[in-house]
């Protein structure tokens, strides 16, 4: 029986429903876009209706309506939407030819039961929906950095595992787990190098790494500094763990809770975070560049993403926010003790003035 391991993400799906029923019901979207407003497990609860919410038993037929109809009038169904039918359009989402809507579909797979389970156990035998949820996860929008889906299976009793289909999951989500990594939510105040992550600087794109020993927090963020030639401590990175929003008076600064940031240097000395490969593989990279500076005038960086120091990506980050975001995805071999750096320089305009940056990276590894 599956009762346990059911009943855990049942409970995490109602409360999803929750939030999603106080929304737009005219669309119906299983993956939070707000996790930090997502109590899915009661650790996480913060009053008493929402820790009430984690006693209320799932629907006992395994067929919440809520999520069965696609409202409104849709030219077409965005992928993260039910569609009629129920458990029908899941699967029917499952054999899809587009690996996004495939992904999509384990999350509705998951509210329809032992019948969804199964689904869900028998899609992730495939490697590409393995890494491709993983993604999906963290990186639902710019800003996310928590890997919900990992932290709800991987946060049930150890004791449930002796089902054999949960245990598989289970199995699966700690493998993809454990070769999975978020710049930001994996960020360390303390330790440089920092696991498979360091954060330094370089003198410009073609310089030697230089590690940065200087942990400060400036203007509320957790950071790393170098007072390379100006008291500010720039190149630096940058991570806001406050728990709220951070805007400085001058407008220079504007972080979200969670948001990595990487700052230039003076002289146009490049902010770098360095991913070292564990072991070799195939990695997958996604990744977004962010203006973070709204003043008179917002960001203007140079970004860049390098491969054992060789460029695989080049761009500029000119603005604030979403419309200046810049994004790469690739997947590449690497072997043992490769390097994969996110650069920010001082851009087109060769001053650093306001070039706080944001960079939303995760990177996932599959053993070769
Ligand atoms: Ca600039």
């Amino acid at each position: 029986m599956l009762t346990g391991g059911i009943a855990f993400i049942q409970i995490a799906i109602a409360k999803t429903s929750s939030i999603i029923s106080q929304g737009d019901r005219d669309r119906v979207n299983p993956v939070p876009q707000n996790p930090y407003s997502w109590t899915s497990h009661p650790a996480n609860c913060h009053n008493d209706e929402q820790c009430r919410d984690f006693s209320a038993m799932p629907d006992p037929e395994n067929q919440p309506r809520e999520y069965d109809a696609v409202k409104g009038s849709q030219n077409s169904t965005p992928i993260d939407a039910a569609v009629l039918g129920g458990i029908k359009g899941v699967k029917s989402r499952l054999s899809s030819t587009r690996l996004e809507v495939r992904i999509a579909a384990l999350s509705l797979a998951l509210k329809y039961g032992e019948a969804g389970l199964d689904l869900v156990v028998n899609a992730l035998q495939d490697e590409s929906m393995q890494k491709g949820w993983c993604l999906r996860s963290m990186t639902d929008t710019h800003h996310t950095y928590e890997n919900l889906h990992f932290k709800q299976i991987l946060s049930i009793p150890a004791h449930r595992a002796r089902d054999w289909k949960f245990g598989t999951l289970r199995a699966l989500m700690v493998k993809i787990a454990q070769q999975s990594w978020d710049v930001a939510a994996d960020f360390s105040s303390t330790n440089n190098p920092n696991g498979v992550w360091s954060y330094g600087w370089a003198l410009d794109l073609r310089s030697p790494f230089v590690l940065s020993l200087n942990p400060r927090v400036w203007h509320g963020l957790d950071s790393w500094l170098n007072h390379r030639s100006t008291p500010e401590g720039h190149p630096s990175v940058h991570y806001n763990a406050s728990g709220r929003r951070i805007i400085t008076e001058n407008l220079a600064l504007h972080s979200e809770p969670g948001q990595l940031s990487l700052h230039p240097g003076y002289a146009g000395e490049y902010a770098l975070v360095r991913w070292t490969a564990p072991e070799a593989g195939n990695i997958s990279i996604a990744s977004v560049f962010t203006g973070l500076s709204v003043a008179h005038q917002p960001t203007t960086t140079d970004v860049h993403i390098l491969h054992n120091n060789q460029s695989i990506f080049d761009n500029f980050v000119e603005g604030f926010g979403d419309d200046s975001a810049v994004g790469f995805d690739t997947n590449l071999a690497v072997f043992q003790g490769d390097t994969i750096d996110f650069a920010v320089g001082f851009g087109r305009n060769r001053t650093y003035y306001y070039d706080e940056t944001g960079l939303a990276a995760t990177i996932v590894l599959t053993a070769s």
